[in-house]
């Protein structure tokens, strides 16, 4: 690549009048991968598979040929740290200014959180945004890479616009490009690339900004300054300058109160997945003598949210159903919430404080693209997945530290350990017993084959007896989107017992080798009665039914989940 040409035009008098600057806009010819179909959250795929010549390039061109009226508009470009984005941006950034965007908006120092790039898009009207990351996937040169690219409304794509990306991948000739030198990422301000211009943002202030103006920052502050204890593990992820600045510098908690807060290209060698496995480490802290009065840790790019208190551990569907019944405590829920949506497989606790406050639930697919449109329509106000992720139509995204700070403004508020506020939350409600267990890296025809097998027993599973009882119904899910009708099939397995107890299986649409079984195991118990089982104990006849109708170890070969939580 040349340097960007700088033409200096001379008047008759000789003296400088105009420099304008030019880039030779390039036209660069390119084959069709046939592996750039978006997932459950963007195109996910293996660092080698990215740094395939013309690959990025590829995905980014046909993302903005899906996009019309992309020329003149502003785009944002943000990603987590990982290995490979800051050389992503300046390939992105050099495309977007070929592909005619007036602006680009990019974080400094490549970072913006999945959140923090949902509300820049919708803070600066932006016409979207790339954001770069495979979210809870390891990073570095042998680990994950992902592309996502968010909508207008902050969110992201809903499936017309992935589907369309995922055709023009399919038939794609050339990219644009132009002969520029990279920018200065570290450096805030405007630089001008091409025709484009580009500012780098402070990826942190209006985000906390934000959050200030959703939470009761004086209480919290005031319950922090009281001796409660809080521990935030950004693990080695994008949250850290998040949480630095939100916790210990806005809020007064003391240094030291966010651990692993640097955020690294490899996450420090770990999973940024903040569940029982990956976030050992918390909790065990939380588990232990001299624990903090709470817990918590974010992914990769920070949309999820482990939630633990003293001895506590709080499920992430237990966790959007608290904050669903008590959001009236925060100052921008305080008159009350529309409507609650979760994912399928996310437990029903969510439902029983829908119908206390007489408000809808609406049930959707896995991945937070199917919540934009409910929210953009003002239906619902906070969503949830069983994976950790919470949010509120504050954003378009699920955010992390969002549901951090919603927790402590409830216990500010409360004034009540997490413990009490679930002993609580169950009396009241009753109790979903859940669990998830995660059969990782089986062989793909494996995974296809133990779904096809469910698929096909679904019409005699009714009445079939098991350790759990009589199966009631099952079905394959399919949502109809209310708003534009668009219907998403062949979601997931549900297997359906009496009281609401079930058991779902699925595919995982976020790895990157081989496939994972999903299986979500729920047990109801309602108000009344026995509330305090271990978890383990209450799911034990449903994972047996589940091993029974489904045939894990025959089709896996594994006897035992990768993963539990
Ligand atoms: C997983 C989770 C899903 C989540 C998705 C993206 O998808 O189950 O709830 O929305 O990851 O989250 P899958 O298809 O692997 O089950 V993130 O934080 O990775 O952007
Ligand atoms: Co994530």
């Amino acid at each position: 690549m040349h340097g960007t040409r700088s033409l200096a035009l001379q008047t008759k008098q000789g003296s400088l009048a105009k420099v304008i600057t030019t880039a030779p806009i390039l036209t660069v010819p390119t084959t069709p991968f046939t592996d750039q179909k978006p997932g459950t959250s963007g195109l996910r795929k293996k660092v080698r598979v990215f740094q395939q010549a013309g690959y990025a390039e590829s995905f980014i061109q046909s993302v903005f040929d899906a996009v019309p009226g992309h020329e003149g508009a502003t785009l944002v470009i943000g990603g987590d740290g990982r290995y490979l984005n800051r050389e992503v941006i300046q390939v992105a950034i050099r495309m977007a200014a070929a592909n005619g965007f007036a602006k680009v908006l990019v974080g400094q120092g490549g970072i913006l959180s999945t959140p923090a790039a949902s509300h820049a898009i919708r803070k600066y009207g932006a016409i979207g945004g790339l954001v770069l990351s495979a979210s809870h996937n390891p990073g570095g040169p042998n680990e994950d890479f992902g592309i996502k690219y968010n909508v207008s409304n902050g969110g992201p794509a809903p499936e017309p616009v992935t589907e369309a990306i995922h055709a023009r991948t399919l038939e794609i000739a050339q990219y644009r490009t132009i002969d520029a030198p990279d920018i200065d990422l570290d450096r805030l301000g405007s630089t001008q690339v091409g025709a484009m211009a580009v500012e780098v943002i402070d990826p942190v202030a209006d985000y906390a900004e934000l959050m200030e103006s959703l939470f009761d920052f004086p209480a919290i502050r005031a319950l922090l300054a009281s001796g409660f204890t809080l521990s935030f593990d950004a693990m080695s992820a994008v949250t850290g300058p998040y949480a630095h600045e939100i916790f210990e510098t806005r809020l007064g908690a003391p240094v030291g109160t966010v651990v692993n807060g640097t955020p690294l290209p490899d996450f420090g060698h770990h999973h940024p997945d903040p569940n029982l496995v990956h976030a050992r480490d918390l909790y065990e802290r939380m588990m232990g003598p001299g624990a903090p009065d709470f817990g918590a840790a974010s992914d990769g790019d920070g949309d999820r949210n482990l939630i633990i208190g003293r001895g506590q551990y709080v499920t992430p569907s237990d966790s959007l159903a608290v904050l669903a019944a008590n959001a009236h405590l925060a100052p921008a829920y305080a008159g009350g919430l529309k409507g609650i949506a979760r994912s399928m497989p996310t437990s029903g606790a969510a439902d029983r404080v829908a119908a206390a406050l007489g408000i809808p639930l609406y049930e959707t697919p896995t991945g937070w693209k199917f919540f934009g449109n409910l929210l953009d329509a003002g239906m619902a106000t906070i969503c949830g997945e069983e994976s950790a992720g919470t949010g509120s139509d504050h954003v378009r995204e699920k955010d992390g530290i969002w549901a951090v700070l919603l927790w402590l403004n409830v216990l500010a508020a409360r004034r009540l350990s997490v413990a009490a506020v679930m002993a609580d939350h169950w009396a009241q409600y009753g109790r979903n017993y859940y669990a998830r267990h995660d059969y990782e890296g089986i062989a793909t025809p494996a995974g296809d084959a133990l779904m096809a097998h469910l698929r096909e027993s679904l019409s005699a599973l009714p009445g079939t007896q098991t350790a759990a009882g009589t199966v009631e119904a099952a079905d394959d899910f399919a949502y109809t989107d209310p708003t534009d009708g668009s219907v998403s099939a062949r979601q997931g397995i549900r297997v359906l017992f009496a009281g609401g107890s079930r058991v779902v299986f699925r595919l995982s649409g976020t790895g990157t080798e081989g496939a994972t079984l999903r299986v979500y195991i729920e047990a109801c118990e309602p108000a009344g009665g026995n509330l305090t089982q271990p978890a383990a104990e209450a799911l034990a006849p449903l994972v047996a039914a589940a091993e029974q109708l489904a045939r894990i170890a025959h089709f896996t070969g594994m006897d035992a989940p990768t993963v539990i939580t």
